[in-house]
């Protein structure tokens, strides 16, 4: 199919976008963040009744004690609404109706519960519905117990200095070893007879560390025969559509852990999972997310990316400021297109390319724009962790196709490529 990206306009992408995926966010205008996914379980209320459970959670949604209750939200199917807390900045009603200062809570039918503990029980105990004890009262009782133990803290990640980094990885080792043999006890693939709230409260920091400590500390679990029913949970874990909405994406926590302990790689992050950035239904996603928040997107490139320089630091001229803008904004385009149509977008861009041959000021621009937003983006944030994937991908394909201006290296004599 061939496709012109000149005349291409957003509001095409967006209809296009939107008629491949299912993703749907709820608009929060004049707030942070701007969206909110909807609730999978919105559906079984009618428009009339009003929501009886409010979650309280991060506004940067990294916070893995709120994505255990948003999980089991998802999985319950519960209709709920969701208000964002700035962490750094906590609002003084919140203070007062829970006094920790701490996310995750929940209002339910007017009463606040805190402690994602707590809160799990307390949405047991209030909807019957998709249990997640399971029924066999004994059973039952065993996964409440194994809930108070629950923790699996990152000292072996973040490698303090100080501490003995060799007897972390035997602690923490020993602990795997100690999940591998709770999960033989049953022949499925989770930690009792059934999904339960166990799996969710290990979710985020096994999900984590997983993808994180091949990068900082060289070690993986995935793929690891040491522990072959962890990895049969990790992969169930995946497969479950309630937790596709909820996690983050690998790019995410890596890059969060770094800026927030300072830690320092010492491997390439793992390649993104040529399955999920190439399905349609996460490359739309992004697309749609893209599409729909072009403007606050070219705003934030213009604010905060490196093009600071050129649109802000320098009193730039009109001309310049609206060249900048121009080829921001066709380079997002391309980015939405190649998401929605794939590779002939790329090869109709670079034939136009060579023929009209765009200058170097508008491939640095495309290429500082597309670094950008590759590494901005956060997912569950933004969009899902697939759709993140998906768009990163996308990002780094485009990225690649930016013209090297090498014939300009070879005319001149220089040997830049050995
Ligand atoms: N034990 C709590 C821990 C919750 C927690 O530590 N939340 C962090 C965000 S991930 C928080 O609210 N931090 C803000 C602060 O410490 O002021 C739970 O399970 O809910």
């Amino acid at each position: 199919m061939a496709v012109q990206i000149t005349t291409l306009t957003w509001e095409q992408l967006l209809e296009f976008a939107q008629n491949h995926t299912p993703a749907r966010r709820i608009q929060r205008p004049g707030q942070l963040p701007s969206t909110v996914p909807v609730p999978s379980g919105l559906h079984k209320l009618s428009p009339e009744a009003p929501l009886s459970v409010v979650l309280y959670r991060d506004a940067n949604s990294w916070c893995p004690f709120s994505e255990r209750v948003w999980f089991a939200l998802e999985e319950k199917q519960i209709p709920f609404v969701t208000e964002f807390i700035d962490l750094f900045n906590k609002p003084e009603w919140y203070i007062e109706r829970v006094p920790s200062g701490l996310v995750p809570a929940i209002q339910i039918k007017g009463k606040f519960v805190s402690e994602s503990k707590d809160i799990l029980l307390a949405l047991e105990a209030e909807f019957t519905g998709s249990p997640l004890l399971p029924t066999d009262p004994e059973e039952s009782a065993i996964t409440k117990q194994r809930l108070e133990d629950a923790e699996l803290g990152y000292r072996f990640l973040q490698g303090k200095q100080n501490h003995d980094q060799a007897a972390l990885r035997s602690a923490f080792e020993a602990k795997l070893d100690e999940l591998e043999q709770a999960l033989a006890q049953y022949p499925g693939a989770y930690f009792f007879s059934t999904f339960s709230l166990v799996d969710i409260m290990y979710a985020a920091p096994l999900y984590r560390l997983a993808v994180s400590l091949p990068i900082y500390q060289n070690y993986h679990i995935q793929g690891n025969p040491r522990f072959p029913r962890l990895n049969a949970w990790l992969d169930a874990l995946n497969e479950r559509p309630a937790y596709q909405r909820v996690k983050t994406d690998a790019t995410t926590f890596n890059r969060l852990v770094q800026e927030l302990w300072r830690l320092e790689p010492i491997a390439d992050p793992l390649p993104f999972d040529p399955v999920v950035s190439g399905a349609m239904h996460y490359r739309a996603e992004a697309a749609e997310r893209l599409s729909d928040n072009r403007e606050a997107a070219i705003a934030d490139i213009l604010k905060n990316s490196p093009l600071k320089a050129l649109s802000v630091e320098s009193k730039p001229s009109i001309e310049t400021m609206i060249e900048v803008h121009l080829n921001i904004e066709i380079h997002l385009k391309l980015l939405a297109a190649f998401l929605l149509y794939g590779d002939e977008v790329l090869s109709s861009w670079k034939r136009m390319s060579q023929k009209e041959t765009p200058g170097s000021f508008s491939a640095a621009i495309g290429a500082i724009t597309l670094a950008y937003v590759r590494n901005r983006i956060c997912a569950p944030r933004d969009m899902s962790a697939g759709a993140a994937i998906a768009f990163r991908s996308a990002a780094n394909q485009v990225l690649s196709s930016i013209p090297s201006y090498r014939w300009h290296y070879e005319k001149s004599g220089t040997q830049f490529f050995c």
